[in-house]
């Protein structure tokens, strides 16, 4: 019975010395994680795919049928990508890059069941890939990867592939940019 006022008192100083730290924790869950890179302009050419049908300003390479799609990322438009032949084809746009420099590139992509997106980067002037990676996701997501151009690198092709055979995958707000330091 004596200890209960001294433990009420003990509780009470512990909600005080608890309570500023709930309000520190909840006002740090608050605040949105900074994102100081600064960007350069976008490099790619109708990177949303609302220009054309096929989307201008890609080519194709091997044995693959581009055109332009209605239910995009964003806009009205987006690049659907057929592959029917047996090698892996793509779409491509090349950027000309500076050595030693970082640079962003972010995209949406979706696939059909079954089917495989593989977005990749080539090093034109090394003869190898900066990035490749293999994506199934079939609900439109975003794919972001900073690359750092290695020596020599002036011209990087971004290849938007639709890998595997029967392999179908729409791409959209494909954009590339230079991160300022
Ligand atoms: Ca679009």
């Amino acid at each position: 019975m004596e200890n209960k006022p001294f433990k009420g008192v003990c509780q009470c100083m512990k909600l005080k010395i608890v309570w500023p730290s709930l309000v520190v924790i909840l006002f740090s869950a608050m605040e949105a994680p900074a994102d100081t890179a600064k960007l350069g302009p976008e490099m790619i050419l109708n990177g949303g795919m609302e220009a054309g049908n096929p989307p201008e300003k890609w080519k194709t390479v091997n044995d693959v049928t581009l055109s332009a799609d209605v239910n995009p990322g964003s806009g009205e438009h987006c690049l659907k990508i057929i592959q029917s032949g047996k090698k892996a084809g793509l779409a491509r746009q090349d950027v000309s890059t500076v050595p030693g420099k970082k640079y962003e590139l972010t995209l949406k992509y979706k696939c059909q069941p079954d089917s495989t997106a593989r977005i990749e980067g080539w090093d034109h002037k090394n003869g190898r890939n900066l990035f490749a990676e293999h994506k199934t996701e079939g609900v439109w997501t975003v794919y972001k990867y900073v690359v750092t151009i290695p020596s020599g690198c002036e011209s990087v092709g971004i290849l938007l592939y639709a890998f595997g055979s029967g392999s179908v995958v729409w791409y959209d707000d494909v954009s590339f940019k230079a991160i300022e330091e």
